[in-house]
This record gives C-alpha cells, sequence and structure tokens, in this order.
C-alpha cells in the first residue's frame, strides 16, 4: 500500500495517526502544495480532484476520503479497535466523529481558505465568511470544553478512538484559520496536551 500525503494537512493527518495507533508503517509519499504537485498529472492520475489523502493498494484500487481509508484500515487491521468494538461503541464513536468532521473540521478548512495567505490566489476570498467559520469554531471548542469539564480522558468512553484522532488533529489545523485553545478552555488545553504525547501525534 502506498500512501499520498502532505506534511500539514490534516486529513491525510487523521490516516497517519490512525495507522501508528495501529503500529502500521505505509509507505508514503509526500506531496508539495506549495509546488503544487498534488494538481501535477501524475497525481491527477492517482486522484483526479487533486486531494490527499490517496491509498493505493498493491493492485492498484485508489481509495480516497480519510475516514473510508481509516475505516479499511480497521477492518484489516481490528486491533486495537479504534473505531469501536459494540454496537452501541461504534455508534457512539460514529456520532462524534461526524459531529466533529462538521462543526469543527469544516469550520476550520473554511477560516483557513477564507483568511490564509496560501488561498489568496487559489480561490475567491471571502472575510466576512472566514470570520464567520472563525466564531462557528470557537463556539465549538467552547462545546468540548463543555463535554471534558466531567474530567473523562478521551471523547468517547473513556478509551482513545477515532474521535480523539479527529479531534486533535483539527484542533491543531484550527490554528492556520486563527483559531486556538485559549485559558477559557483549561480542560481541552489539558487534553490536547494529552493526546500530544502519544507517539501517534507525531506521525
Ligand atoms: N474529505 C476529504 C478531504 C480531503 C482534503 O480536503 N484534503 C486536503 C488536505 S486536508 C487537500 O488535499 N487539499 C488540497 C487542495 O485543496 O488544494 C478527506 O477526509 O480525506
Amino acid at each position: 500500500m502506498k500512501l499520498y500525503s502532505n506534511a500539514f494537512a490534516p486529513s491525510p493527518r487523521r490516516v497517519r495517526m490512525f495507522a501508528a495507533e495501529k503500529g502500521l508503517t505505509l509507505e508514503t509519499v509526500n506531496l508539495d502544495f506549495a509546488n503544487n504537485e498534488h494538481h501535477a498529472p501524475a497525481f491527477l492520475a492517482v486522484n483526479p480532484v487533486g486531494e490527499v489523502p490517496a491509498l493505493v493498494l498493491d493492485e492498484g484500487t485508489v481509495l480516497t476520503e480519510s475516514l473510508a481509508i481509516c475505516r479499511y484500515l480497521e477492518e484489516l487491521y481490528p486491533q486495537p479497535s479504534l473505531f469501536g468494538s459494540s454496537a452501541l461503541e461504534r455508534a457512539r464513536i460514529a456520532q462524534c466523529v461526524d459531529h466533529l468532521m462538521f462543526r469543527l473540521y469544516v469550520p476550520a478548512t473554511q477560516a483557513f481558505k477564507h483568511t490564509h495567505a496560501y488561498w489568496a490566489t487559489r480561490l475567491t476570498q471571502v472575510l466576512p465568511y472566514g470570520d464567520v467559520a472563525r466564531a462557528l469554531l470557537r463556539e465549538e471548542l467552547t462545546r468540548i470544553e463543555g463535554w471534558l469539564t466531567d474530567g473523562r480522558a478521551f471523547l468517547v468512553d473513556d478509551r482513545f478512538s477515532m474521535a480523539d484522532i479527529v479531534a486533535y488533529t483539527s484542533v491543531e489545523f484550527a490554528k492556520v484559520g486563527g483559531v486556538r485553545v485559549s485559558e477559557e478552555h483549561p480542560q481541552l488545553k489539558a487534553y490536547m496536551a494529552r493526546i500530544g504525547v502519544r507517539p501517534s501525534a507525531k506521525a
């Protein structure tokens, strides 16, 4: 298997972190976005959308979408289970992952795209929309702070899961959209430090 990735982007980071938690080493090709390597014909032949991650299987099939790739790896390598091991646990983790993808990751991408210099020449930036996305992001950080006030170590059922991977990588990514965990979020700050010392956080 070969993973097309980018060192700084959150979507391939989810896959790298997931693989590291499973103890997997994936052959990885890092594309340089600044040099538009993700829009070069060689990569568009792999993923015509021009986005990472893309996982090329040994028989040639290409999988895209970080969550789909992680689910595939979970099926191949079930332990440790990161999507849950009972019907209820799987539902609770999926519920949290979907919530975070829509309410944390999406506003983080919109804040990044509509305020950061990297995107200025790549799309029509609408700065007030970027500000709306930042406000939504701050609301979401406050919501997660609320979840963590009951003393839980991880987001779902007190064990590390895909929900923590999505939360950690998205909160990290929110920084490039101009939103950081602040003194208003002491539980979230401690949570980020707790997840950040896991070896997978460096993957
Ligand atoms: N929903 C996709 C999102 C993929 C995506 O947006 N990838 C970004 C990096 S996080 C990308 O390749 N961006 C390149 C570009 O838009 O130019 C997933 O979860 O894999």
